[in-house]
Order: structure tokens, then C-alpha cells, then sequence
């Protein structure tokens, strides 16, 4: 179902009209109102007015993390304090949190991008959905919620927490969606396994996973174990929230919420366009938004565009799945890996879990890569020393294939690395002991 006929398949040039004027007026928005862009384009000599083309837009400058962190915490507001009512932030784990703002008209906007992923898994207000994320300053929750209500679904606010009361909530509520992250689900899959219920005993239909990066392997393995379809959607707390890009039933993609934000993919060492189609680091501007406007902001994730239609009759361009983030690409040697990648051999394994995290370290200048996964209760209850030693070795083999370097695989215990940090949280895939 399509929430938005209107703009989500209006033709591309019409689109395009749309898209530039909402950026002329975003351009003089933030001139007018954030010293952080008034100063950073008058050290470029751009004039807002002057930017007439898209393609005008790339001779604007970036803006980075770092340039949102030292505008801690109102820097970049666009409306005074007063026009805002909802405050949300990003974690903060790698240094000073991100906090945005949203003024009423953002938070319309917010539900609306939302309701536009939701409708796509044809959610509508005969569903029950369950939010499993986190409520709080986070954004997948309350954004997701909102989203879900903008569409007349009944909500139920589950956020995280204990597992039990989750499937407890599946099961007796009838939930047709859930929500949350692609980890989270896995777990709860397993949580309704130890429960004794069976998929068949739910009204579960959709999911709808994002916030941290997963696979085709493991979009497999939840449709298989929760007997759902698994939809991918995409977004950051400093762009919106989640609402940002969802897949549509034909899973070709991500749409693009175009009449809201404009995506480019550039070549993260240099900054410069990459040509259509490759990969590269996402770079997006809003171009409706009041509270928070940004103009090419650097994500840091990597991913590639794809404007071509859509079986779905959506005009809006299409995102590959994030392959991982620019500062998660771990180089050993001259080789460059991807979190993603580990986890689509680990989701294809029989016998482990797609827990796992990397740990690199180096020894005698010798960089090593270490990958520590859960095993599966099943593998554990055989218990025989010889067959653990054969699982890691075979896990071992196809990471060596499909990363090209020499891997030492160690096994966890169940539920002990998918257990570590706040439940529903997203999982902390690489440790680099070098650079400590
Ligand atoms: O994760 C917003 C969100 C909530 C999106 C719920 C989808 C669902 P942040 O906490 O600010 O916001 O984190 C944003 O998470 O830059 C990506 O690196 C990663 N991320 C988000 N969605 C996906 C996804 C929310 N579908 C950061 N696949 C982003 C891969 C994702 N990575």
C-alpha cells in the first residue's frame, strides 16, 4: 500500500521542481537563522539564491558529526526553544551526543515519513503494532509510534525489556507488526522458541527491523523463524529518525523519502560525487524540515542509489542495504572488511548464532582478526569437544573465503554477547585493540 500517492510516485521531474524549490527555501532558512551555515557559506562564497540546480547543491559545503557535536547543545536549532516540543538525541557513545529539535510541523512530517515505511508492509488500522525499541532519546521508538498511530494502527509501546512479557504481548495481543532492530528480533525469535510457542500460535505478519546494519542471510532466517515478511527501513536521529528509507514488498531497496531529503553518495576519502550506481558514503540534506535543517550532512554509512522505477509504481530512488559504516570498516592489511559481511557467513551457518563481534588486534606489528559468535542451544546440547572444534573450523573456512584473511573463530555461549549492553540496543560489532 502506498500512504503517499502524491509524492511517492509522482514522476522524477516533477519531483525534481519539488526538491529545489524546498531546498531554496531551506538554504535561506538556515542562512537566515544558523550562524554555524551563515559562516560556512560565506567561507565557500555560495549565495543560497545562486544555488538554482541540484547540481548546484555539491558546491555547498558538508556538514560532519564533529560540526554537530561542537554545536552542542542548541547550535544548530533553527527556531528559538519556544517553537520546539520534542527533543530528541543520538547516544553519544563515541563522544558529546547530537541533540535535534522538532517543531510541531517536524513531528507531522516525522509520522508521515514513518506511516509511508508502515503502509509499505501494508500495515493499515486493522493491525496491531508491537514497538520493541527502546522509548526514550532514542528515536526509534517514539518515532515509530507516532508513525504507527498516523496510520490509525493500534500501537502497543512495548519498548524493550524483558523477553517473556514480549512474547507475552506477541501472543495475547495479537500483534500483526512488530518493530524494532533486526538483533532484537532474533532474540525474541529465540524467546518464543523457549517460551513453547510456535509462530503459528502468533497473528505476527510483518517486521519491520532497522537501526543497525543486517543481511539478506538474516532477513531469511526471521521470515523462517517468526513466519513473517522482514522489511528493512532506514534513518538517523540527525536527519529525523527512522522514516528516512523502507523497502517496499518487492525488498529491491530502499525508497527514498525524496520530497523530504536529498540523497547523494560521495567518495568518502575525497568527497567528490561517485558515478551512478557505485558505492559510497551517503550524504543527505533535508529540505522540509524547521527545527533541525541540514545540509549535506555526512552519515558516515555506506550504500549505493538506484533511481530506476520500481514494481511497486514508488518513483522514489532506491538505497541499497547499508553495507556498514565508514569508521566500522576494519583494514587489515590491504584488505577491507565489513561487519555486514561477517554476519551474512554467520547467518548461513548451521550451528551459531549471527551474534558475534570482531575483535582486532596486533601483535609484533602483525594485524589479527579474531570473530567471537554465539553457538546455537542446539550445537551446545551435543557438547562433543571434537564437533565444537570441526563448527569453528568449517566457520573458520568460509570467513577465510569470504573475506580473503585468515580468521580465528571463538565460540560464545548462548546468549552471552546478544545479552551484553541494554536489551534491544544495537550490538557493538567491532572492537579494535590496535588502537588502544
Ligand atoms: O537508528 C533511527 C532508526 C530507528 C532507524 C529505528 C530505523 C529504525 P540513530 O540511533 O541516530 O537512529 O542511528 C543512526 O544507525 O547512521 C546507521 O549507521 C544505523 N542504521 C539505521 N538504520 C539502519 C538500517 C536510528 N536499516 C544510524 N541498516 C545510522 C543499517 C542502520 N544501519
Amino acid at each position: 500500500m502506498i500512504w503517499s500517492q502524491k509524492y511517492e510516485a509522482m514522476p522524477r521531474d516533477e519531483l525534481a521542481q519539488v526538491q529545489i524549490e524546498r531546498l531554496q527555501s531551506t538554504l535561506n532558512r538556515v542562512q537566515r537563522s544558523v550562524a554555524f551555515y551563515r559562516a560556512a557559506f560565506q567561507a565557500q562564497r555560495v549565495k543560497p539564491e545562486a544555488v538554482s540546480t541540484l547540481e548546484d547543491l555539491r558546491r555547498l559545503p558538508f556538514t560532519t558529526k564533529e560540526d554537530l557535536r561542537q554545536a552542542y547543545p542548541y547550535g544548530m536549532f533553527a527556531v528559538p526553544l519556544k517553537d520546539i516540543v520534542r527533543i530528541q538525541c543520538t547516544s553519544g557513545t563515541t563522544g558529546r551526543p547530537v541533540v535535534v529539535g522538532y517543531t510541531p510541523n517536524d513531528v507531522r512530517l516525522w509520522s508521515d515519513c514513518v506511516a509511508r515505511v508502515l503502509a509499505a508492509g501494508g500495515v493499515s488500522e486493522h493491525d496491531v503494532v508491537q514497538v520493541a525499541f527502546t522509548y526514550g532519546l532514542f528515536s526509534g521508538g517514539l518515532g515509530m509510534h507516532y508513525g504507527a498511530e498516523r496510520l490509525g494502527a493500534s500501537v502497543v509501546p512495548a519498548s524493550t525489556g524483558s523477553l517473556e512479557r514480549q512474547v507475552m504481548i506477541l501472543r495475547d495481543f495479537k500483534s500483526t507488526a512488530l518493530a524494532c532492530t533486526p538483533g532484537y528480533a532474533l532474540t525474541l525469535a529465540s524467546a518464543i522458541r523457549d517460551a513453547g510457542v510456535s509462530p503459528d500460535d502468533l497473528s505476527l505478519r510483518v517486521g519491520f527491523f532497522g537501526a543497525e546494519p543486517w543481511s539478506e542471510s538474516l532477513r531469511g532466517q526471521l521470515e523462517q523463524r517468526l513466519g513473517i515478511v522482514a522489511l528493512d527501513n532506514y534513518g538517523l536521529t540527525e536527519i529525523l529518525g527512522p522514516g528516512v528509507s523502507f523497502e517496499c514488498e518487492h525488498k529491491r531497496g530502499l525508497h527514498i523519502n525524496e520530497d523530504h531529503f536529498i540523497a547523494e553518495i560521495v567518495d568518502p576519502a575525497r568527497g567528490e560525487p561517485v558515478p551512478p550506481g557505485a558505492p559510497g558514503e551517503l550524504v543527505l540534506t533535508t529540505i522540509s524540515k524547521e527545527g533541525f535543517p541540514l545540509i549535506r550532512y555526512r552519515t558516515g554509512d555506506i550504500a549505493s542509489i538506484d533511481p530506476s522505477p520500481c514494481a511497486c509504481g514508488r518513483t522514489l530512488a532506491r538505497m541499497s542495504r547499508i553495507a556498514g559504516r565508514i569508521d566500522d570498516t576494519v583494514i587489515v592489511g590491504d584488505v577491507k572488511i565489513l561487519p555486514s559481511q561477517v554476519e551474512e557467513v554467520l547467518a548461513s551457518s548451521v550451528g551459531v548464532e549471527p551474534h558475534f563481534e570482531i575483535i582486532v588486534d596486533r601483535v609484533e606489528g602483525i594485524d589479527s582478526l579474531e570473530v567471537r559468535v554465539e553457538i546455537s542451544e542446539s550445537a551446545l546440547a551435543v557438547d562433543e569437544i571434537r564437533a565444537l572444534q570441526g563448527l569453528k573450523e568449517q566457520i573458520g573456512r568460509r570467513l577465510l573465503a569470504a573475506l580473503t584473511v585468515p580468521v580465528k573463530v571463538t565460540l560464545a555461549e548462548p546468549k552471552t554477547i546478544s545479552a551484553a549492553g541494554q536489551p534491544g540496543a544495537k550490538q557493538r560489532r567491532v572492537i579494535d585493540r590496535r588502537a588502544l
